[in-house]
């Protein structure tokens, strides 16, 4: 008996000290001190032993349980400093080490265009209202004086969903949209993407997009029409800019035209940049056509107003001196981080 135990107590020890994780430490536990382990199978042949031996047995037996719990305990202890100490030396952090380049985005330079041409409109007192990309024939031509059949359609022809629906063409839709709802005065400015059937080119986009302003209230003239144009001129190009209204046609304004600004870059005298004629078009505008606020519920005689129409690509093109405006749906980073 005495020597079975001075077996099983230096193999037990032994083998703990050998183990190298905690796994193989509980199976030693599980083979030495476990129900159908080694040294609980010594106490069950204490029957076997007599009864003046039992006593001094089962202390043995108590005493090698405790040293090989204690060594288990030890080597335990033991293999969690080691494993916690090779964790630390993986996980040391280098503060030597350049930091990492944080990449921060910022805004489309049409989306900084926009934003500029909406601060000037709102600081003359003007609303932002959107509408939708999908709209009405009924709202995106009818209602602004482009019956079916009119030329003007055919310049703009688009993409229809069925023959009553179409991708907007022009963002006047929207302001159909508000005149009828019959809240009056209107100061006005309606963003967004519009679609017409082009060609892409450097100047082209089949989707591109437009600001179209409206007022209308009493008393309006086209001379408030020239002075808030070119106020807008002065805070897009500079305080030196002149504006020259040229005669044009629209179907939906009456008078129309179309507005140049001196060129920023040679102020008037003439450079590449406008094409040595020291002007740049910028925009088409006019008086509302009478028949177009009758059409929209406004009456005629009571209320007159203007309306005008940007390109924001093209004040983008502009402000920033790009040449091709595939560039501005390209999103290539190279290119956008440079604005
Ligand atoms: C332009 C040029 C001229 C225009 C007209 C209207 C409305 F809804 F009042 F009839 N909105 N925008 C307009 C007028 C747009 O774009 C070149």
């Amino acid at each position: 008996m005495k020597e079975k135990l001075q077996k099983i107590r230096e193999e037990a020890l032994a083998k703990i000290q050998a183990s190298d994780n905690l796994e193989k430490l509980n199976e030693i536990r599980v083979a030495y001190l476990g129900k159908k382990g080694e040294l609980t199978s010594v106490l069950k042949g204490m029957k076997n032993v007599s009864p003046e031996e039992r006593p001094k047995v089962g202390q043995m037996v108590n005493e090698v349980r405790a040293l090989i719990e204690n060594a288990m305990e030890e080597t335990k202890k033991a293999l969690a400093a080691k494993a916690r100490e090779e964790q630390l030396k993986r996980e040391v952090i280098d503060v030597t080490l350049p930091a990492k380049k944080n990449n921060v985005g910022h805004r489309h330079p049409n989306t900084i265009a926009l934003e500029e041409v909406e601060r000037i409109f709102i600081g003359m007192g003007y609303e932002v209202i959107e509408g939708p990309e999908v709209e009405y024939d009924l709202y995106n031509f009818e209602k602004l004086n482009i019956p079916a059949n009119h030329p003007a359609k055919d310049e703009q022809d688009t993409f229809y969903i069925n023959d009553k629906i179409v991708l907007r063409t022009q963002t006047s839709s929207v302001q159909v949209r508000v005149m009828e709802q019959g809240k009056l005065p209107i100061r006005m400015i309606a963003p967004g993407r519009v679609f017409r059937s082009d060609e892409v080119d450097a100047t082209h986009s089949p989707s591109f997009h437009q600001i179209e302003g409206l007022v209308i209230d009493k008393n309006i003239t086209f001379a408030d029409l020239k002075g808030t144009l070119a106020e807008f001129a002065k805070e897009l190009f500079g305080e030196e800019t002149k504006v020259k209204f040229r005669p044009h046609h629209f179907p939906f304004t009456e008078p129309s035209a179309e507005v140049d600004v001196t060129c920023f870059k040679c102020g008037g005298k003439g450079c590449r940049f406008c094409k040595g004629s020291g002007w740049i078009e910028i925009l088409g505008c006019g008086m509302v056509h009478p028949h177009v606020l009758e059409m929209c519920g406004i009456d005629p005689n009571e209320y007159s107003g203007f309306a005008f129409g940007v390109g924001l690509e093209r004040i983008a093109l502009l402000k920033y001196e790009i040449d091709d405006m595939r560039l501005l749906y390209e999103n290539d980073t190279r290119f956008l981080k440079q604005f």
